[in-house]
């Protein structure tokens, strides 16, 4: 620790920044904050990235199709596109789905696409997307079939909506379609909105069937990778909350559709869920509020703020016990783990919630988080919603539809908007995240849209424990003697979420941290930084 309070973060920063034109520099510099807590500073955050910079975003595509509809397993999700879209989006993250019974139809394992080829971006592909849609409807038989539209679809104007009304009138199910593009938005953050209005306009509230229970919950913005939504609902019914609907791990048809039916929605991820958690409150009067499963301290908080919301003094009893047990036993084993982890560097540039989320759980580990960032994270997510109103819409933003939603005259349930206002006026929030950087430490470094190059002065400068990322950056990081944990597909490993998972990731980061295997590797351009080869070629 001793090393790391030598180090200036003014100068990493400039450092950071010299390699670049001075134009980018300029730019980049927005994006690279020194912390302070008391004083959260403006980061530019959710523009588009610098062409030639190495990034670890994704695309729009990805945002809607991969992220949010993915986790959905009886609705058909067909890509309109070249078939390298559908063949990179599939089965390429780890949500967990399981069906309730055998006969349950699961189509998550499959990848649907129109495999469109060079005739088909010439004359036009709406036939053999109307094509494709039949052949799907006939094979099995969905209740939904939702159509994502590619990069290429855009520019030749294919009308997917168009063919989605047709098919739907055709074969009588639902049938939607996602005018999400890859390049549509500077991020897969675009995907997520683009997402979010098509569950709303085309799903959400189609079914007035109640759930059995007496406190009945959504879970927004949980994806179910690596099992967390299952750790998360067996904690729910542990204390006796029943989990209506999760957005979207573990998800079905049904489950959007009677979502309208609960009591409260809890978000998770809030920045790929918040637009759904904002419209089902104008259109039903349901409240909602943040909460967090990642880290043991904040899983008990969670759970403490919804028994609190229902007010009911056998549940709120009853999840105390439930979580003050649990926190029991992940004291017992931090106490294990700890000696191993205490005073060790991490560092997290991920996603749009979990670089904040994970945080949590390297803290109770005494491990000290150096520096984070988000890949594709609006303003709100890291400096808190109260900065939405300054937040300006750009050209970008503009091109994302924002669909307009009214009190439903039947549906809207003001008795909930009641509870909320008295709850409100003894200081309980609601409508709340307050972002990543107050939470941070004074002079950690927090990095937006982090590149390829920054990650390496990073390393070099800190030598963290560990690094936190995604598969594209693993090998790299690796390769520089610090071990890489995963937290998009977690290297396989997990659940993390609830108190289960907290003890999953204790150990998972205590074998990571605690070997000295990093430092016998040498990558090979260290040894020999200059690496020849011969290129033969022969004519066929
Ligand atoms: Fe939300 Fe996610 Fe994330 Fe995200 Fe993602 Fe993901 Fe992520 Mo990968 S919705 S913002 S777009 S928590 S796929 S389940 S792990 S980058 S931090």
């Amino acid at each position: 620790m001793k090393r790391i309070r030598e180090i200036k973060p003014e100068l990493v920063k400039e450092e950071l920044l010299e390699k670049y034109p001075s134009k980018i520099a300029k730019k980049r510099a927005k994006a690279i904050l020194i912390n302070d807590p008391e004083n959260v500073q403006e980061i530019q955050s959710n523009v588009r990235t610098i062409p030639g910079i190495i990034t670890q975003r994704g695309c729009t595509y990805a945002g809607c199709k991969g992220v949010v509809l993915g986790p959905t397993r009886d609705i058909i999700n067909i890509t309109h596109g070249p078939i390298g879209c559908g063949f990179y989006s599939w089965l390429t993250r780890r949500n967990q789905t399981k069906p309730e019974s055998d006969s349950d139809k699961n189509y998550m394992t499959y990848c649907f696409s129109t495999d469109m080829q060079d005739e088909n971006i010439v004359f036009g592909g709406e036939k053999k997307l109307a094509q494709a849609i039949r052949e799907a409807y006939e094979i099995f038989n969905p209740p939904a079939i939702a159509i994502f539209a590619t990069c290429p679809i855009g520019l030749i104007g294919d009308d997917i909506h168009q063919v989605a009304k047709e098919a739907k009138k055709e074969l009588g199910i639902n049938v939607f379609g996602f005018s999400c593009e890859g390049y549509r938005g500077v991020s897969q953050s675009a995907g997520h909105h683009i997402a979010n209005n098509g569950l709303l306009l085309n799903l959400v509230g189609n079914d007035d069937t109640p759930k059995e229970g007496t406190f009945k919950v959504n879970l927004l913005g949980e994806y179910n990778i690596g099992g967390d939504g299952f750790a998360i609902d067996k904690l729910f019914t542990e204390c006796g909350i029943t989990l209506v609907s999760t957005f979207s791990g573990n998800s079905t048809v049904q489950m959007f559709e009677q979502s309208h039916m609960v009591d409260l929605n809890v978000v998770m991820c809030h920045r790929s869920i918040n637009y759904i958690a904002d419209m089902m409150e104008d259109k039903y009067g349901i409240p909602w509020f943040k909460v967090n499963f990642i880290g043991a301290e904040a899983t008990k908080k969670s759970m403490m703020k919804i028994a609190e919301y229902f007010g009911d003094a056998d549940l709120i009893k009853k999840t105390k016990e439930v979580c003050d047990a649990k926190i029991k036993e992940v004291t017992s084993f931090l106490e294990k783990v700890k000696p191993t982890t205490e005073g060790k560097l991490a560092m997290l540039f991920v996603g749009g919630s979990r670089a904040h989320h994970y945080q949590e759980l390297f803290k109770e580990m005494g491990m000290k988080t150096i520096a984070a960032g988000y890949e594709f994270a609006h303003r709100d997510d890291y400096e808190g919603r109260a900065v939405l109103p300054d937040i300006k819409v750009d050209a970008d933003s503009r091109n994302i539809e924002e669909i307009s939603v009214e009190k439903d005259p039947v549906k809207y349930d003001e008795s909930k908007q009641q509870l909320k206002a008295k709850l409100s006026t003894n200081g309980f929030e609601f409508s709340d995240y307050d972002g990543m950087m107050p939470e941070m430490d004074h002079q950690s470094l927090v990095i937006d849209d982090i590149s390829h190059y920054e990650s390496e002065v990073l390393i070099k400068k800190y030598k963290p424990a560990v690094f936190c990322a995604g598969i594209k950056e693993k090998y790299a990081v690796q390769k520089m003697g610090v071990p890489l944990k995963q937290l998009h597909s977690y290297d396989y490993g997990g659940p993390y979420a609830s108190f289960e998972g907290a003890m999953n990731f204790y150990r998972d980061i205590q074998r990571m941290v605690g070997t000295n295997i990093w430092n016998l590797v040498k990558a090979p351009w260290v040894e020999e930084p200059e690496l020849m080869g011969e290129v033969t070629s022969e004519a066929v």
